[in-house]
Formats: structure tokens, sequence, C-alpha cells
């Protein structure tokens, strides 16, 4: 049955196809290409599928899909192991928004401990992995997460993690294996073990050459190459990447290369490489090793490598030809523009490997081969000593100079019947205390803050924030102007804005509510901090703002809701 729906959909696109060619072909007027945009559209060539709407099962979508299609998983948890088909099949499986964090985390794929979590074999660069957790795969034969051989699919923002191989081969996340070269994009890949193989985070085997950018290869562990490892004529290019906690039994704690091709060596681009290690009683490499063969090379630029563990406290070791510069290195390196000191991480006890004001990893690296943006996605190179010249940094981030970094997803204001709420969403934080909202009635006037106390920062550098604000005071017919000021931990702001908005000339009626069903006692002191929280049935956004009048006895409030309306409460 599912063969047949198959078959009549490529035969319906056929057919379609064809009749959209013979009327280009016969008729050439405005009106006819109009007429066939709109057949187009109603004809629903474009294939969306929807897991579990459409098919209960991620494999049983696939299955039905044509080349094109897209299947759109909802959250929940998909105890299946997922194969593209033999080829793979050139279509998208994606969460309903792999951009999101949150939703990422929440559409899993649990391998159940059986097999490989994801299988694609062929298909080219046609098929494409978005927004998932990957998870609890289990493989005898390499690729704990997901497994491509002669296949180089698209995987982006995925988590893969706690997946396991016992292989000799390995790859306990993710096995590139014989020809396959997939572009693997803002991914986290930790806690992924290949025990007694190599490439725990990835593997690289046999003429594979995978693009891996802005991903986190972090706690994964193997015999060789704890988060990566490539053998036998592979070149992968490692750009703008945090290796970090992977741990090797034998050599290459964070990156392992042998028998590669001296000519196309592997590439290691601002990449970051702290707390990777060897076992204890092994005294090889703990960031990087290249064997020292006469067909190894490895080309390491802009990396910092500082922090890696093993007995001899080896950071890295390559092969005589390999090239290493533009590299702050604990201990030094030879090569040009290497450097040896303290990078002045942020926070690398927490995880947070952005680069502080002064650090000497700033403005050093190389523009040859850089890449254009960095692993938060600011763009390089910014001028990041204040000399007036912009280079690029070392490391996975750009140190940006502006006193915060936050990205600003959006900020928006919208008139709520007699108030105006004002809305900011963002991406990522880095030492943001908090925000302040000020407002005017021309652009260029005089700005009020109308926020009493800051705002304070919920976000963090990877971790997104929605804000919004309720301004009461909006007048019919009028103009406002809002800035949104951002104050970083030192007290120095950015403003981001103005944007504007009119409130209509007549306002929407005061909307009646309830009492309050719950006041807190304990929010009732002066000394708590605003805004305080009630509870009012069918309203459940409001602000508390503290009189200043009071009666002998009495604390007078007046409450003020999203809603337009206001409430008087007592006590
Ligand atoms: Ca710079
Ligand atoms: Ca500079």
């Amino acid at each position: 049955m599912k063969m047949l729906n198959l078959t009549d959909g490529q035969r319906r696109k056929k057919e379609m196809k064809g009749f959209l060619k013979l009327i280009f072909n016969r008729v050439l007027g405005l009106v006819a290409v109009a007429a066939i945009i709109s057949f187009h559209v109603s004809g629903a060539i474009a294939g969306v599928i929807k897991v579990p709407d459409d098919y209960s099962t991620i494999q049983a979508a696939i299955e039905a899909a044509s080349p094109g299609d897209e299947i759109i998983v909802a959250e929940g948890t998909y105890q299946e192991n997922i194969n593209f088909g033999h080829p793979a099949k050139a279509i998208t499986v994606k969460s309903t928004n792999p951009d999101d964090p949150q939703v990422v985390k929440k559409t899993i794929i649990n391998g159940g401990d059986v097999s490989s979590v994801v299988t694609f074999y062929g298909g080219g660069t046609g098929p494409a992995l978005e927004g998932f957790t990957l998870t609890r795969g289990r493989s005898q034969n390499g690729a704990g997460g997901i497994m491509c051989t002669s296949s180089s699919p698209r995987i982006a923002n995925c988590i893969i993690t706690q997946n396991v191989t016992e292989a000799t081969s390995g790859g306990g996340g993710i096995y590139c294996f014989k020809n396959s070269s997939p572009t693997i994009t803002k991914c986290t890949i930790t806690g992924n073990t290949a025990s007694n193989g190599y490439g725990g985070g990835i593997y690289c085997f046999n003429n594979s050459s995978p693009k891996i950018e802005r991903c986190t290869i972090a706690e994964n562990q193997a015999m060789c190459g704890g988060g990566i490892a490539s053998l036998s004529a592979c070149r992968p290019m490692i750009v703008n990447c945090l290796i970090i906690g992977n741990t090797a039994s034998w050599n290459g704690g964070g990156i392992y290369a042998s028998q590669n091709v001296k000519a196309y060596p592997p590439q290691v681009i601002n990449c970051t490489l702290s707390g990777n290690s060897t076992q204890p009683g092994k005294i090889y490499a703990g960031g990087i090793f290249c064997n020292n063969d006469k067909n190894d090379s490895i080309k390491v630029t802009n990396c910092i490598i500082y922090g890696n563990n093993s007995d001899l406290n080896m950071e890295i070791s390559v092969a005589q030809d390999s090239e290493v510069t533009y590299c702050d290195i604990k201990g030094g390196y030879f090569g040009t523009g290497n450097i040896n000191a303290d990078p002045l991480f942020v926070d690398p006890g927490s995880g947070d490997f952005h680069l502080r004001a002064g650090s000497p990893c700033i403005d050093t690296g190389t523009d040859v081969g850089a890449p254009g943006n960095d692993k938060d996605d600011i763009i390089r190179p910014q001028d990041g000593d204040g000399d007036g010249v912009a280079e690029w940094d070392m490391g996975a981030y750009e140190y940006k100079p502006y006193p915060t970094l936050i990205t600003l997803d959006q900020f928006s204001a919208a008139v709520q019947g007699s108030a105006v709420v004002i809305t900011w969403t963002t991406l990522s934080e880095i030492n943001t205390a908090g925000f302040n909202l000020w407002r005017a009635q021309e652009e260029s006037g005089e700005y009020v803050k109308i926020n009493p106390v800051p705002i304070g920062a919920e976000g963090g550098s990877a971790l997104a924030a929605e804000y919004s604000y309720l301004d009461n005071i909006a007048s019919p017919a009028t103009r406002y102007y809002y800035q949104l000021e951002e104050v970083d931990s030192t007290g120095i702001s950015t403003f981001h804005g103005p944007i504007s908005l009119d409130v209509p000339t007549e306002l929407d009626a005061p909307t009646e509510l309830d009492a309050p069903s719950k006041v807190q006692s304990e929010y009732l002191s002066l000394e708590s901090e605003l805004p305080l929280e009630f509870e009012f049935s069918g309203c459940p956004q409001y602000l508390l703002w503290l009189s200043t009048i009071q009666y002998p006895g009495y604390y007078y409030f007046p409450l003020w809701y999203l809603s337009p309306c206001c409430w008087w409460y007592w006590m």
C-alpha cells in the first residue's frame, strides 16, 4: 500500500512537471504564469509528512517519502533505529524547530541500546537530519549514534549523546565510513564512547572528509581520539569547534590522526581544545596527536590548545611535515605565530571558553584560511584590542569588544488595551546583568527610563531567554519610541533600537476581572522586590506597583494588569 502511494505520488509529480513544462512552452503571457503558480500550490506537490500525525513512526514516514519531501517530527521520544533507505533518500527529517535548543532537547530518538540510532547508506549529499537528540545507540560494528557509509548527509543542530560502540573500528557518536563526507554543523556531541576503537565523538575512516563546524565535542571517550579520529586518507575540516574534556585510553585525547595523505591533511581551524586527556601512564598527547608517519601531516591554525593532560604534559604532538601556526599552546610549540600564554578563558570550570578582555589570543590569529564567523556566529574578524584594526582571534570564539554580548533575536512593542507591551528575545547572553527600557515620543527626543528596577538577565552563553514588560502609560493617537539598554556585569551599557509604535485613536475598553484568587502573604512586605506575584483568574499577566500613599494601618496597592483594567486592594 505504501509502495502504491509512493508510485502514485511520483507519477503525479511527473505528470505535473510535464504539464507545467507544456504550459510554459506554449503560453508565455503573465496571466498564464499566475495561473500556473496558483495551480502549483493547490496541487500539493510540496511534500510535508508529519510524525506522528501522518505516520506514527519516523521510519514509516521515511518509507513513504519521495525525494525532496520534508518529514517534520513533533516533540516526544521515539524508540527507533532509523535508516534513510538504500540508497539514502534525498529528504529532510527534522524537528519542529531545529534552531530552538528546547525543542531539540525534547525531540528524542532513542536507539534502545540495540543498534545505531540513524543510518545513512549512499544517497550523496541529499539526505538531511536536523534538530534531534540522538541517544542510546549501541553497535558492535561501529557507530553508536549515526552511521554514514558512502554517504554525505547534512547533520545540523543535533545533540548526540550517550551512544556506544564496542567495535575495534569506532565512532561512538558518528562514524564516517568509506567516502562519507557529511557536513556536521552546530551539533553537541557529548558523552559517547568507542572504548575499543577510534573517535569517541566522531570517527573518519577510509577517504572520508566531513566538514565539522561550530560543534561542541565534549566528554567523549575512545582508545584513540577521544573527541575526533581521522584514519586512512581522510581530510576532515574541523572549524570553530569546542573540543573539551575528551579522553583517550591510548593517544590523542582531543584529536587523533594517522595514515592520511600528506598533501591533503586534516585541518583544524579556530578550535579550542582544553581538558582533553590521555589516561595516566600513557605518555602521548592530550590535545592533538598526528602520527609521525611518512604519509602523515595535519594543519592546525588559529587554535587554542591549552590545559590538556598527559603524563608528559604534552599538549600536542604532530608529524614533522605538519603545519601548526598562529596557535596558543601551553608550553609552546614550533611554528609561525604560535604563542605560549594563558588564554584568559571567561570561566573554563563552568565550560565557558570565551575570551576575556586582554586575552593574548585576541587579534593574534591569521586571516589565511580563517572562517568569516565564530562558534556563536559572531562575524570575524573583530577589533578586539581596540587598535583600530580588526584581526582574527585564536580559538572557537571571537572576542567582541562591546560591553555585552547578547545576540538579540527580536525587540518589539504592541498595544494591549491602554498599555504597551514590549517584548524581546535573546539567543545568547554573556556577562549580561540586566536590562532597562527607555521611552520617548520623538525618535531623537529625550528618553525616560520606564522600569523602576533593572530587569534581571535570564539567559546565558548557550541559553536563550524571552522577556516582556508592560508600560502602562499609553495615550491614544500617540507614537512612542523605545530603546532597550543592556547592562553588563561591570555596569557598561549597550543600547538597541529605537523601535516605534502608534497607539490608535480609540483604545479598547477595560475588561472586568475577578478579585485575586491568591495573594501570598510573604509577598506583602515593603522589603519585597518588584514585581510581586499574584494570580487572577482569566488574567495571567500583571504588574504590581507599590503606591506611596499609606493610610494608618493599611498599605495601598494599585495593581496594573496586562489587560487594561485596574484593581485596588487593601490589607
Ligand atoms: Ca579579533
Ligand atoms: Ca586589533
